[in-house]
């Protein structure tokens, strides 16, 4: 160990060699002028969103009890796609679908951004678990980093702190993930409210297991444990290992007869995965109660059948849009307080508002911290603007889902956001036709990621930005888990689409609380109860399959949302030939099958 002398550093509460030589090093590049441990305490929550609220990086919030309002600098609101880079030692290991660089010429990038970048500020470690901890191996991770909104946003959406590091024991292997805003300070120099740097670098490194992410404050560029551990690092971990890293919601699903089955969907980011997490049934009878509103992570049980598990502990949800009638749930859960809410608007009584609320008040105080009346052009808040908030104070919240086991998935949903093709629902015929739907998934981007908005790009089973390897070895490992299991004990698979618009633009279906009726058809075919028609693309309902009771739409765009329209799909077929030949070599052969057997049904 080195002798320089940084306050704190050597207040370690733990022997891991490990981790206090990484600790070490890491001070040393960086140069904070103090380290602290955190250690998940409700003192240390106080502390720091004092300091933050100080700082004027926080609002408190009189409406909310224990809650703050945040706004980013303007041009760090976003994962950075771009930005972000899988630095395999083998470039053939990152595939084309992920930026690459090689390791080495990415950590002396990185180290050079690094050297003395947390000067004038605090260096927190802050140790972490994904998913339970009580599992029979904990799911390990310690974040170094120098903002202390990560610390508090980790609070929320991690298991950390001291309950953490009893897990770690001596030797417990672990994922490093480094984190700086990249903002020294000066001796005498005045913080700004969000400090962030220009230059921005998302990486892993996936066979070291390690995370280094540079000059973004915002959640899923900086909250390490969530994108870049659950998904990036841990897809690469599944490969290994043999089960599933995925960017789905948990919900469990009751019917009138009181029978449970637990649903896993994937749709991209802000396509309302947290609103189908919680879901207030329309039909009678039906009862959801959620698991997990992004991540799943899937092994296969003794009884081989495929687990999920939710390794986060907190919703990290869209803000826009979510009311008492979009999400329910949602907003009692966030009622209830110990919530940050990021880029929303301000009110002057000290409560958060966003777009979809209803009436705006007659005056705001915008994402941007700026006067907002209702009428101008400008929105109140981003896009892209969060709430951040605790699973465990949602009240629908199902009991098992802390469970180290896992829930046993009936279903899987892959959904996108298209105007046009795709129908409302659609049954894959077996595991390797599903598996050939979320592979071709495609969805119309949307403001969680910088960059345009609104055009169609493939988004692999949600996972475009997430894959941590080649998407074509991850299509194939998908196939293998398929062929590895018994295939009646396999989730069926379904693709669906909330998002089909009529000539005139409207959605065709409502969405929301009456999505219950897709899931309802989804088990009925689960116990072949229901019937279907077969199409060229799999098995989809007509109209009088689905329980239409007492909704509010008409016939025909119901139908329109159901319909299998050949031209539309013989239009769909060469940007999935574009899409393969993208991937290249390394489609599975079952998947090219699968695409030759579409073109021939469509003729
Ligand atoms: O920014 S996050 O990656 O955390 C949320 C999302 O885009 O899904
Ligand atoms: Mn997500």
């Amino acid at each position: 160990m080195t002798a320089v002398t940084i306050p704190g550093l050597d207040q370690a509460p733990t022997d891991h060699p490990h981790l206090l030589a990484w600790v070490h090093e890491v001070a040393e590049l960086t140069c904070p002028d103090e380290v602290v441990w955190a250690d998940g305490s409700q003192d240390e929550w106080d502390r720091l969103t004092a300091k933050l609220v100080d700082a004027g990086t926080f609002v408190p919030l009189k409406k909310k009890p224990n809650s703050f309002w945040a706004a980013s600098d303007p041009t760090d609101v976003a994962r950075v796609e771009e930005r972000t880079f899988i630095c395999s030692v083998d470039p053939a290991d990152c595939g084309p679908t992920n930026n690459w660089m090689d390791p080495a010429e990415m950590k002396a990038t990185m180290t050079d951004l690094y050297r003395g970048c947390m000067r004038g500020r605090t260096m927190y470690v802050i140790p972490f678990c994904m998913g339970p901890l009580d599992a029979e191996k904990p799911m390990l991770g310690v974040e170094i980093t120098d903002s202390e909104y990560v610390v508090v946003s980790m609070h929320i959406m991690t298991r950390m702190g001291t309950r953490a590091l009893a897990r770690f024991g001596d030797d417990a292997p672990f994922v490093k993930a480094l984190h700086s805003i990249g903002a020294p300070l000066e001796p005498g120099q005045e913080d700004v409210a969000w400090p962030c740097n220009e230059t921005k670098y998302i990486t892993q490194f996936p066979e070291e297991r390690t995370i280094w992410s540079f000059g973004s404050g915002y959640g899923g560029n900086a909250l390490l444990g969530k994108k870049c551990y659950s998904l990036r690092i841990a897809s690469v971990m599944a490969r290994d290992e043999g089960w599933l890293a995925e960017h789905m919601l948990i919900l469990k699903l009751t019917s009138p007869e009181r029978k449970s089955y637990y649903v896993a969907a994937a749709f991209p980011s802000a396509c309302g995965k947290t609103n189908l997490a919680m879901l207030e049934p329309t039909i009678p009878g039906w009862r959801v109660e959620t698991l997990g509103d992004d991540i799943a992570w899937m092994r296969f049980g003794e009884d081989g059948r495929l687990y999920a598990v939710n390794p986060e502990n907190g919703f990290f949800g869209v803000a826009p849009g979510t009311d008492y009638h979009t999400n329910p749930n949602a907003m009692r859960t966030i009622e209830k307080g110990n919530s940050l809410f990021t880029n929303v608007a301000l009110t002057d009584d000290g409560d958060v508002w966003w777009e979809g609320m209803g009436e705006p008040p007659a005056h705001l105080t915008s994402w941007k911290k700026q006067d907002w009346t209702p009428g101008g052009d400008e929105l109140s808040s981003h896009p892209n603007s969060r709430y951040c908030t605790p699973i465990a104070q949602c009240d629908i919240k199902a009991p098992e889902w802390e469970d180290p086991k896992g829930v046993p998935i009936s279903a899987i949903f892959f959904g996108g956001r298209r105007a046009t093709t795709i129908p409302l629902v659609t049954e894959s015929r077996d595991w390797q036709h599903g598996v050939f739907m979320g592979a071709t998934l495609s969805s119309e981007t949307t403001a969680a990621a910088v960059g345009k908005t609104g055009v169609v790009r493939r988004d692999p089973m949600a996972m475009l930005p997430f894959i941590g390897y080649h998407a074509g070895d991850y299509f194939q490992h998908w196939i293998d888990t398929g062929k590895s299991a018994d295939a009646d004990k396999l989730p069926k698979i379904f693709y669906v689409n909330w998002f089909r618009r009529g000539e005139d633009k409207r959605f065709l279906w409502p969405g929301f609380g009456e999505n219950s009726r897709v899931l309802k058809w989804a088990i009925e075919r689960i116990e072949g109860r229901a019937a279907a028609v077969e199409t060229p693309i799999g098995h989809v309902p007509t109209a009088d399959e689905l329980d239409l009771t007492g909704l509010d739409a008409s016939r025909e765009d119901i139908e329109a949302a159901l319909a299998f329209d050949a031209d539309e799909w013989r239009a769909e077929v060469p940007m999935i030939e574009e899409w393969f030949a993208k991937i290249g070599e390394k489609v599975p052969t079952s998947l090219r099958d699968e695409l030759e057997a579409l073109k021939l049904r469509l003729g």
